[in-house]
């Protein structure tokens, strides 16, 4: 094993063999599933985007064909069962052919956003021991190829950094087709980011069954049907659009996905009324800028029938406003990297669709709701029913450990093997979930995790810097915000532009630079002990409020 911990800690075997014998374990690889779904589907369009300004439409006998070829092209290049591949593509048709090419080699892909940047990649690549990247040449103004090549001369494991679109990746997408041996359905398929909350991101090791589960009840929750369209929207890496019921599960219904370059209304709406686009997925302050653009716009909006809303809490003013907005129905969605998804039901009755962030998908996803003053909370330590407390979950689709993380996972999990989310909610007799706060050490900028932690360390680099904490605001727009607080050296006078720009350059994605810096003499007095920074943390977050 690793010294930092296993890579998969997997679920006890009676439990398995339970998650096996009730169906929802099945034993089918990613892989395996294009196959079949290029059989039952073939002809029908599978993904629609752009690739390099050039507009890209795939059948389902394209995707498949792709994958073989870039699976066949890829094994040429060393890559194969087992390796860790950071992925790092926004909004074009190749991010899934390259997924599927590396699920059929029996490789993990490690989702990355194209936010991230050099320091955020390095971390991931180390920490998964990853033997290549693959990512484009520019987004947004980043040259992306740049910043891979200087994480591979950085981290030894790195062999290869692969560019959609260059010359180099065509000719390795029209490889000869070959078959790979299907990998092990319980194994590991890929590593997922977590929003981290102590310190950086965390990787999560989610396996072809587990997910696969959770791709397959998402799209039958969201009725999705062969004739259903899609939109992706928000960055694909995420686990919202990548599998609730995403991208992943328009796939698995034999439904078409189209890749929106940007969530902007101007792009949304002209792909929704050229594509009639049935059902999309977006974070609250997306949803209030659709609503909002609605009201002015000139494209027809009347093929969607569901938007899902997610990632972070939608207000009930703006949840009440989206259907008659948007003339289409609202659903709530609640879900984490780490596993645990609850939806509020399309035929569920309009008080819990407005008011709840809806109930688990699975009848095995159990869920405990604890004492929110004790961090070590057990899962037997459960609130009266209908108070407020803190959420633990364990079921068929949520990991029980982090990858190579085994400090973490103690006190991430319970004994018994519950995750413990770090949400608050209140939990509604039927079943439904209501988020009502968070007890991580995290902030939620327009659905963006950012972990109060990681950004501090950032910025106590800077040598004017004694002391931070990174506390969310509330935000008209964004939900909430992040606002730095800091403690100069002795004598020290740094600036709040020099701050941020610091942080930025330090190598991580923008939305974690702090949006508000404010330098204070001294941090007020709190308690003292271990707890110190998450009571400091939360009184500089009350002060916030009031300011
Ligand atoms: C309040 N907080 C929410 C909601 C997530 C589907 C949808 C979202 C994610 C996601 C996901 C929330 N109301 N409706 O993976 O498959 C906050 C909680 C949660 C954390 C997880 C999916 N929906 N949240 O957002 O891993 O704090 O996943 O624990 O990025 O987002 O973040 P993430």
């Amino acid at each position: 094993g690793h010294p930092d911990g296993p890579d998969h800690v997997g679920w006890p075997a009676d439990v398995a063999a339970r998650y096996r014998a009730a169906g929802h374990w099945r034993g089918q690889t990613f892989g395996a599933l294009l196959t079949t779904l290029a059989a039952a589907y073939g002809h029908r369009t599978a993904v629609v985007g752009e690739s390099d300004g050039v507009p890209a439409r795939w059948t389902y006998s394209d995707l498949d064909d792709r994958a073989h070829r870039l699976a066949a092209g890829l094994a040429g290049r060393g890559i194969g069962a087992g390796d860790r591949v950071l992925v790092q593509l926004p909004n074009r048709p190749e991010f899934v052919s390259v997924i599927f090419a590396l699920w059929r080699l029996g490789a993990w892909p490690v989702f990355t956003l194209p936010a991230h940047r050099r320091t955020e990649l390095r971390h991931f690549a180390e920490k998964a021991e990853a033997s290549a990247i693959i990512t484009v040449a520019e987004h947004e103004r980043h040259d992306h190829a740049a910043t891979a090549r200087e994480v591979a001369d950085d981290v030894a494991s790195v062999r290869e950094v692969l560019v959609v679109g260059s010359p180099e990746f065509t000719e390795l997408s029209e490889a000869p087709p070959r078959e790979f041996a299907d990998p092990d359905p319980e194994g590991v398929a890929f590593l997922q980011l977590s929003g981290g909350s102590t310190g950086l991101s965390k990787l999560i090791p989610r396996t072809h069954d587990d997910y696969l589960y959770s791709v397959r009840e998402s799209a039958r929750i969201c009725a999705l049907r062969p004739d259903s369209v899609y939109l992706a929207a928000l960055p694909v890496a995420h686990n919202y659009p990548l599998s609730s019921p995403g991208v992943l599960g328009a796939l698995h219904a034999g439904a078409t996905t189209v890749l929106a370059p940007r969530p902007d209304p101007g792009v949304a709406f002209r792909l929704i009324e050229s594509e009639r686009v049935t059902i999309s997925g977006v974070v609250p302050p997306l949803a209030a800028a659709w609503v909002q653009a609605a009201a002015r716009t000139e494209h027809d909006l009347s093929s969607l029938e569901v938007l899902l809303v997610g990632g972070a809490k939608c207000a009930r003013e703006l949840a009440e406003r989206i259907g008659p907005a948007l003339g289409c129905r609202l659903q709530q969605v609640f879900g984490m990297a780490e596993g645990l998804v609850c939806y509020t039901r399309l035929d569920d009755p309009d008080e819990l669709v407005l008011g709840t962030q809806g109930r688990p998908i699975s009848l095995d996803d159990e869920i405990r709701v604890v004492d929110p003053d004790n961090p070590d909370a057990a899962s037997t330590d459960e609130v009266v029913p209908g108070e407020v407390g803190a959420l633990l979950t364990r079921g068929p689709y949520t990991i029980r450990g982090y990858y190579r993380a085994a400090e973490h996972n103690a006190t991430a999990f319970t004994s018994d093997g519950f995750y413990r989310t770090g949400d608050l909610v209140r939990r509604h007799p039927s079943g439904h979930l209501e988020v009502v706060g968070r007890a991580k050490e995290q902030i939620n900028r327009a659905g963006e995790k950012v972990s109060a932690e990681e950004v501090e360390n950032h910025l106590i680099a800077h040598p004017d810097v004694l002391d931070a904490a990174v506390v969310g605001v509330p935000d008209e727009y964004l939900g909430e915000r992040t606002c730095a607080y800091v403690v100069p050296t002795d004598g020290a006078s740094p600036g709040e532009a020099e701050l941020r720009r610091f942080v930025r350059e330090r190598g991580i994605a923008a939305f974690k630079v702090p949006d508000l810096v404010i330098v204070v003499e001294k941090f007020p007095v709190t308690g003292v002990g271990k707890t110190s920074k998450r009571e400091l943390r939360a009184a500089l977050a009350a002060q916030a409020r009031n300011r």
